[in-house]
């Protein structure tokens, strides 16, 4: 059989990506030398699908993100010149970025508020390739855009199919490579008849259509073999058995089947005998070519260099080893098995096994899911202790990541600076940050977190069974990536993890101290997590982990704990029936954290984001005291998710979009509260800004939190 593989990351091994953009941006590169450089990384990227794969496609090469891309492409967004495009990007004028389906990649949100209703050429990204040009396709380009005219979806449907066709006359492409992720979404017919209708324009063109769908299955798969394409990708790995399950009564209608075989979100090695054994059988009745079930950008580049455990490392693959491995099946299926045989030998011997630990798990009773004492009780027992005035005033957790913070953690990992030394470098910072807290006169105090660099990636490090590596970095959006870590055993907490610098903040401080956690469902989806044991007993060990912290942080007199589930809403599944499944161990993970803690230490979570209205049921059912959301850039949808439910918990509201450098003015940041207000009672109020700081300057941070402080007197005098 033939070999298939698209998605290879374009960051780089050594992250060359970031540096020449960025580098760009600081005004070291020009232009053409830009362009030159990261033509250089693409030749290399297509250079490495070459000694593995038989083809994959051109032209995936982007600046910034494919979906813009492609919306410059077809003139929804105009950019004459490298700085309009990165102005798009990001900056002032910079559309609106979201997660990329149920992954941590996002994307620029195309938005059609106020843009012609025509679709024109504008822009050739092509121009050079005559092969296979890859585009994201229509569909998904129009579904994940916002602001469309009111009842006109299937007409611009099929006038932006117009103009691709257009393209690929145009370019005169022997093939294209159309990604539709949003064919697994759950389509009404409306929208499949759209499709087909869009679709047909391609009927008599003679560029050969090659559509790809991943991370799920497609319902109806046989709607996509019925469109006049040449061949259908599809995911058989993420797909619960559903697309593999349609294809013994699928008609083919001459189609290739592209078999995604080879998970391209996962970093565990294939058992390549299983595969070839399914790629064989479909064998049978499609012409089938082997290839990824998922774009491969989801994973670092390669395993060279990584910090990995021995017994792990046979146990995984990174992008350019899931090249190998479709190689390998082909090999398989040619007679050749003596590679396969030796890769697959490691996958299934067991390692990173902790007894105690999955005791634990098996022990687990209502007891532990379930706080004792409700509520409405809890919150008087905190508030005794606390004595918070009204409006709250908090920052979320992480304060400005200085250049200086990052160069003295790099020293210190590097083993040029004595762990001591790091330590009272970093106490010196939290006290310098309780200092300014106390002078702005905030009322619940952050440590700061200048000893995390990311806020998984630091559990990682702490607990057991779970392995960093070191430089397997993969893009998050633009030019800003992490390292996802891989949960390979079980998961158990050793030590305490964050106790010495939380208890060092309060010791400094009479204004309380939050403790800071990321909680199971975030760890987890930014992290690569082990297959071989439901991903629910996963998150109860990490959960149980976080209950042994809290307990510590008890004895070491901190009165509140916030556990950030900033990857709450990202990680539910794509398709909405699957999503009691998911929330069911979801809320669960996070009711283990905090069900055994005392009633009167103040439970926090956070989330970044505002859409609350699907899904604020089961965030009411996580059983917290507070959350703090994002409310700035909302609009007023929180009250309408508010408006929905009896929503009896205390929220803090970003009040302050720190996504942007701009300071907002204390009248601004009364508006949004106003608005809530309507919706919300006073005495459930919280103001803060919209999430941790990190990313901001302390010359930003002051000013702003001074505002806030200023807003709550307000609030305060006005009650
Ligand atoms: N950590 C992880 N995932 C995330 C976030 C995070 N996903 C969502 C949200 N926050 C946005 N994503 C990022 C990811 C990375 C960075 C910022 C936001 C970032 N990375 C540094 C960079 O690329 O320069 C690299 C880190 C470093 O060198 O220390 O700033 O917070 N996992
Ligand atoms: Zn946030």
């Amino acid at each position: 059989v033939k070999t298939y593989a698209y998605g290879f990351p374009r960051l780089g091994k050594q992250r060359e990506f970031k540096t020449l953009i960025e580098s760009y941006w600081s005004g070291k590169l020009t232009e053409e030398e830009l362009k030159e450089g990261i033509k250089n990384l693409n030749e290399k990227r297509e250079k490495t699908y070459r000694s593995y794969v038989d083809a994959f496609p051109q032209g995936e090469m982007t600046l910034y993100d494919n979906l813009f891309d492609t919306a410059l492409i077809f003139g929804i967004y105009k950019a004459d010149t490298l700085d309009e495009y990165f102005s798009l990007c990001r900056g002032k004028n910079a559309l609106e970025m979201t997660k990329w389906f149920n992954t941590n990649y996002h994307y620029l949100v195309p938005d059609f508020e106020g843009k012609e209703k025509e679709f024109s050429i504008s822009w050739n990204k092509h121009e050079e390739i005559k092969e296979s040009a890859y585009l994201i396709g229509p569909f998904t380009l129009l579904k994940l855009s916002k602001n469309l005219p009111e009842g006109k979806f299937a007409a611009l449907l099929k006038s932006l199919a117009c103009k691709y066709a257009e393209y690929f006359k145009l370019n005169g492409f022997k093939s294209v490579h159309l990604d539709e992720p949003a064919f697994v979404m759950e389509l009404s017919d409306k929208e499949i008849e759209a499709i087909k209708d869009a679709y047909s324009v391609f009927e008599d063109i003679d560029t050969k259509i090659n559509v790809f769908t991943y991370y799920d299955s497609v319902d109806n798969l046989q709607f996509v073999f019925d469109l006049p394409v040449a061949g259908v990708g599809i995911d058989l790995v993420h797909d619960r058995g559903e697309n593999l399950s349609q294809l013994d009564s699928v008609d083919p209608k001459g189609k290739t089947l592209f078999a995604g075989v080879i998970d391209g979100r996962n970093v565990w090695r294939a058992d390549l005998f299983e595969k070839a054994e399914i790629v064989k059988k479909l064998s049978e009745k499609f012409e089938v070519v082997v290839t990824n079930a998922a774009p491969l950008f989801h994973l670092p580049v390669n395993l060279k260099g990584a910090t990995l455990p021995e017994e792990l490392v046979a146990k995984v693959a990174f992008a350019e080893e899931k090249l190998k491995e479709l190689k390998l099946i082909s090999d398989v299926l040619e007679g050749d098995d003596a590679k396969a045989k030796e890769w697959v030998e490691g996958i299934s011997k067991a390692f990173g096994v902790r007894e105690n630990v999955r005791e634990r798990v098996r022990n687990l009773t209502d007891e532990d899911f379930n706080k004792a004492v409700p509520y409405a009780e809890r919150i008087k027992l905190q508030q005794e202790i606390l004595k918070l005035p009204l409006f709250p005033t908090t920052t979320i957790g992480s304060f400005p990541q200085t250049q200086e913070v990052r160069r003295v953690r790099l020293l210190n990992r590097k083993g040029q600076l004595a762990d001591e030394d790091y330590k009272t470098f970093i106490k010196g910072e939290i006290a310098k940050a309780i200092k300014i807290q106390e002078e702005l006169g905030v009322d619940v105090f952050v440590h700061g977190e200048f000893e995390r660099s990311d806020m998984v990636e630091f559990f990682a490090e702490k607990l057991e069974g779970i392995a960093t590596t070191g430089n397997g970095w993969v893009i998050s959006y633009g030019t800003r990536s992490y390292r996802p870590p891989i949960i390979f055993g079980d998961v158990e907490r050793i030590e305490p993890m964050t106790v010495e610098e939380i208890a060092f903040a309060q010791s400094l401080t009479d204004k309380p101290v939050k403790g800071m956690l990321t909680g199971p469902v975030t760890i987890i989806a930014w992290s690569y997590c082990r297959e071989d044991i439901p991903v629910s007993e996963v998150a109860y060990q990490i959960g149980l982990a976080l209950r042994d912290e809290i307990a510590d942080y008890e004895k070491a007199g901190i009165k509140i704990v916030q556990i950030d589930e900033a990857a709450f809403r990202e990680k539910a599944p794509i398709k909405k029936r699957n999503w009691d499944e998911y929330f069911d161990w979801a809320v669960k993970s996070f009711r283990v954290c905090h069900a055994k803690s005392k009633p009167e230490t103040q439970i926090h979570s956070h989330m970044c984001y505002s859409e609350f209205g699907e899904i604020i049921e089961y965030i009411l059912a996580m059983d917290f005291d507070v959350i703090s959301i994002e409310a700035s850039r909302s609009k007023g949808d929180i009250i309408e998710a508010f408006e929905k439910v009896n929503f009896d918990r205390q929220i803090g509201l970003g009040v302050w979009d720190i996504h942007s450098p701009y300071v907002p003015s204390v009248d601004e940041m009364k508006e949004i509260v106003e608005r809530a207000l309507k919706v919300i009672p006073k005495e459930n109020f919280w103001v803060n800004p919209d999430c941790g700081l990190k990313t901001r300057r302390w010359e930003e941070c002051i000013p702003a939190i001074r505002n806030i402080v200023k807003l709550a007197n307000t609030l305060r005098e006005e009650a």
